[in-house]
C-alpha cells in the first residue's frame, strides 16, 4: 500500500522553496530540502510515527518533526500556511521554470506583480521586464527556452510517477471480488520515458461495480467520465488514468490495441487485413463471416497473424515488424538477467541511507555483485576526502564478510571536468574495484569540446563506466551536444562501458541512443543512481530502456557472472 511519505515531502520541499523565495536563510532551505528527501525516501510510512520516530528519521530535527507533527494531526503546518498567504502558487510554479532561481522569482512578483508562467511569458513579449536589474535581453530568452522546455515536456509525466499510480490503480481493482483480469496498457507498458496518460484494461463479471470501484478510488482526485465501459479519472497530481473493461474473449485484442503504439498497430492492422482478418479494439474477426474470433491473449493475435509475439516496448513500428517477419526479433535484457548494481550513493556523499543499509537492501535482492559509487572530491559539495574514502573501503571489506554470496565492489564517481580529466591520480584511482565517470556541470560546451572530454575520460585506464552520458533530466534539462559517434567509438575502442542511469527522470542513455550505440560495438552497464534504499528497484525502468534500445543481455556488462565482470574491470583498457 502507499505510504504517505510522498505528501509530506512535497510539504518539506514547498516550505522550502517558499523561504527562498521570500529571501530567508539560505542555510535552513537547504536543511528542508534534504529532510523533503530524507522523507520521501525513508523506508518506514512516516504518516505512523510519533514525534520520537520522526526525529530517527535522517536529516529530520526537532522543530522538522514537530512541523511533521503538527501536519498529521492538525492537517496543516501554520508557518507553511503563513508563507502561502504571501506568496501566490503560481509564483512558486516560476522556479519550475529552469534557469529561473528563487530571487528572480519574487524580484518579478514585487517588482511587476509577475505570479504566474502565463504572466512571465506576458510581461516578456510585452517589453515589460526592460530595465529590471538582472533580466538582459539574453536572461529573457533563457527565460523564455526554459518555459517552451516546460510546456514540452507538457502534462507527461516521467514513468516513475505513471508506474506507481498504474499498480497502485492494477492491485485495488484487482483485488475486487467480480474482476478477472486487470493489466495496465499504453506507453507505460512499452516503457516510454514519458507518459501522458494511463491505460488499464479490465475483464470483469460485473463491469459496471468496478467502474465504482475505480472512481472511487483513494487517489482519485477528479471523475472525468463514468461510463459503462470506459471511465477517466485523474490524480491529484493532474494524471489521467482511463479504465475499460472489455468482453472476456477479447482479451488478446483489447490488450494488444491499446498497448500501441498507434504507428506499430497500423501495421499489425495491414498485416490482419492481407489475412482476410479484422483486427481492432473490440477483437479479432474473421472478414468473410463478420465471426469474431477468441483472442484469450496476445499471442494468439501476433500467431493470428503469423508473428511471433512482439516485446511491448519494441513496438514502435522502428523495424520490429520486418525482423519479426524474418524470425530476427532480438532477445532483449529482462530484469532477471541483471546480477548487480554498479551505481550507488551512501550517507557519505548525497545518499540518504547508510553503506550497511545499501548493502543490505541490495543483498535483499539477490544480488550477485554490489558496487558502492560516492562522489569524488571534486564535486567539492559532496566534502569527500582521501581518508573518507579509505576508510569506507575498509568499512566495506569487513562488512563484506557478512554477505559471502554477493562480491562487495568499492567504487566512486567521478567528475569529469571540462577538459575530460577526473578527480585524483592515477596510483589512487587504481586502488577502486570500479570508477564510474560523469559530466555535473559545464553542460552548455561545444560539441567538439564535450566530444573531446567525454573521448579523454574514455581514455583515462581507470575508467570503467560513462554514467548518465547525455546529462539529461527529462522535461528540465536538454541533453548535452556531443558526436556520439566518436564517443561511440572511443568507448568500443578503450573498452569503457557507457551507463544506462536508471533514475526515471534521467533515463540516460536514452532509448534512441542505446541502439545506434549497439553498432559500434559498445557495451552498457544499467546503474540504478541509487540515492537511497528504495532507488534501487528504479533498475526497472533502466531495464525497460534497453529493451527500447534492443539490447540484449550479453552487451550489458552487469549481467555477466562476477568472474567475468571483474577480468572487465580489471582489463588495462586501451590508450589512444
Ligand atoms: P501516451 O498516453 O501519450 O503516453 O501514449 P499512448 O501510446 O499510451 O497513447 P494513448 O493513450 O493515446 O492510446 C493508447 C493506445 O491505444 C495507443 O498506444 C494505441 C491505441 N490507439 C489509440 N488511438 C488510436 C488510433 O487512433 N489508432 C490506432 N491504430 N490505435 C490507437
Ligand atoms: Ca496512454
Ligand atoms: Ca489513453
Ligand atoms: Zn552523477
Amino acid at each position: 500500500m502507499g505510504t504517505r511519505n510522498d505528501e509530506i515531502a512535497g510539504l518539506l520541499q514547498e516550505y522550502a522553496d517558499l523561504i527562498a523565495i521570500t529571501g530567508g536563510d539560505a542555510f535552513k532551505v537547504r536543511v528542508y530540502e534534504k529532510a523533503a528527501r530524507s522523507v520521501g525516501g525513508y523506508r518506514q510510512d512516516v504518516a505512523c510515527l510519533d514525534v520520537g520516530g520522526l526525529r530517527r528519521i535522517p536529516n529530520v530535527g526537532g522543530s522538522i518533526a514537530g512541523k511533521i507533527d503538527e501536519y498529521l494531526h492538525t492537517g496543516a503546518i501554520h508557518q507553511l500556511e503563513e508563507l502561502r498567504a504571501r506568496i501566490p502558487a503560481g509564483v512558486r510554479q516560476l522556479i519550475t521554470i529552469p534557469s529561473l532561481g528563487p530571487r528572480k522569482a519574487m524580484v518579478l512578483y514585487q517588482e511587476c506583480g509577475v505570479d504566474s508562467v502565463e504572466s512571465l511569458e506576458e510581461a516578456i513579449r510585452t517589453g515589460r521586464l526592460c530595465g529590471l536589474h538582472g533580466f538582459g535581453e539574453k536572461t529573457e530568452d533563457n527565460l523564455l527556452h526554459g518555459i517552451e522546455l516546460m510546456r514540452k515536456a507538457g502534462r507527461r509525466v516521467n514513468i516513475g510517477v505513471a508506474m506507481a499510480v498504474a499498480e497502485e490503480v492494477v492491485a485495488a481493482l484487482s483485488a475486487m471480488p467480480g474482476c478477472l483480469r486487470c493489466a495496465y496498457a499504453g506507453s507505460l507498458r512499452r516503457m516510454k520515458d514519458t507518459i501522458g496518460d494511463v491505460d488499464v484494461l479490465a475483464t470483469a463479471r460485473d463491469a459496471p461495480a468496478l467502474m465504482a470501484a475505480f472512481t472511487t478510488l483513494p487517489s482519485v482526485a477528479e471523475v472525468i467520465v463514468h461510463g459503462e465501459t470506459k471511465s477517466s479519472i485523474r490524480t491529484a497530481s493532474g494524471l489521467q488514468v482511463d479504465l475499460r473493461v472489455v468482453p472476456r474473449d477479447s482479451w488478446g485484442a483489447a490488450l494488444q490495441y491499446f498497448t500501441g503504439s498507434k504507428p506499430h498497430n497500423i501495421r499489425t492492422r495491414e498485416i490482419a487485413v492481407h489475412k482476410k482478418l479484422k483486427l481492432s479494439e473490440y477483437g479479432v474477426f474473421d472478414v468473410a463471416t463478420g465471426e469474431k474470433i477468441v483472442s484469450a491473449d496476445e499471442a494468439e493475435v501476433y500467431g493470428m497473424l503469423g508473428l511471433p509475439w512482439i516485446p511491448p516496448p519494441l513496438r514502435e513500428d522502428s523495424g520490429e515488424i520486418e525482423a519479426a517477419l524474418r524470425g530476427e526479433l532480438p532477445q532483449v535484457v529482462a530484469e532477471e538477467d541483471i546480477r548487480g548494481d554498479l551505481h550507488t550513493h551512501t550517507d557519505l556523499t548525497d545518499g540518504l541511507a547508510s553503506l550497511e543499509e545499501m548493502v543490505a537492501a541490495a543483498a535483499a535482492r539477490g544480488y550477485a555483485y554490489y558496487a558502492v559509487t560516492d562522489h569524488a572530491p571534486n564535486l567539492y559539495m559532496q566534502r569527500m576526502t582521501d581518508d573518507k574514502a579509505l576508510d569506507q573501503r575498509e568499512r566495506m571489506r569487513q562488512l563484506g564478510d557478512a554477505y559471502p554470496e554477493m562480491c562487495l565492489l568499492h567504487g566512486t564517481e567521478l567528475n569529469i571536468d571540462p577538459d575530460g580529466n577526473v578527480d585524483w591520480p592515477p596510483d589512487f584511482l587504481a586502488g577502486f574495484d570500479l570508477c564510474v565517470a560523469s559530466v555535473h556541470s559545464h553542460f552548455t560546451q561545444s560539441a567538439a569540446e564535450m566530444t573531446r572530454r567525454f573521448v579523454r575520460a574514455c581514455e583515462n585506464r581507470n575508467v570503467k563506466i560513462i554514467g548518465h552520458p547525455t546529462c539529461r533530466t527529462i522535461g528540465k534539462r536538454e541533453p548535452v551536444e556531443a558526436d556520439w559517434e566518436e564517443v561511440f567509438r572511443a568507448c568500443a575502442r578503450t573498452g569503457t562501458a557507457l551507463e544506462i542511469d536508471a533514475f526515471p527522470d534521467r533515463l540516460d542513455l536514452p532509448a534512441e541512443l542505446v541502439r545506434r550505440a549497439q553498432e559500434y560495438g559498445v557495451l552498457f552497464s544499467i546503474g540504478s543512481d541509487a540515492h537511497a534504499v528504495p532507488h534501487l528497484s528504479m533498475m526497472r525502468y533502466g531495464v525497460g530502456t534497453a529493451q527500447r534500445g534492443w539490447l540484449a543481455p550479453d552487451r550489458i556488462i552487469n549481467t555477466w557472472p562476477v568472474g567475468r565482470l571483474q577480468e572487465f574491470l580489471a582489463a588495462p583498457g586501451a590508450r589512444s
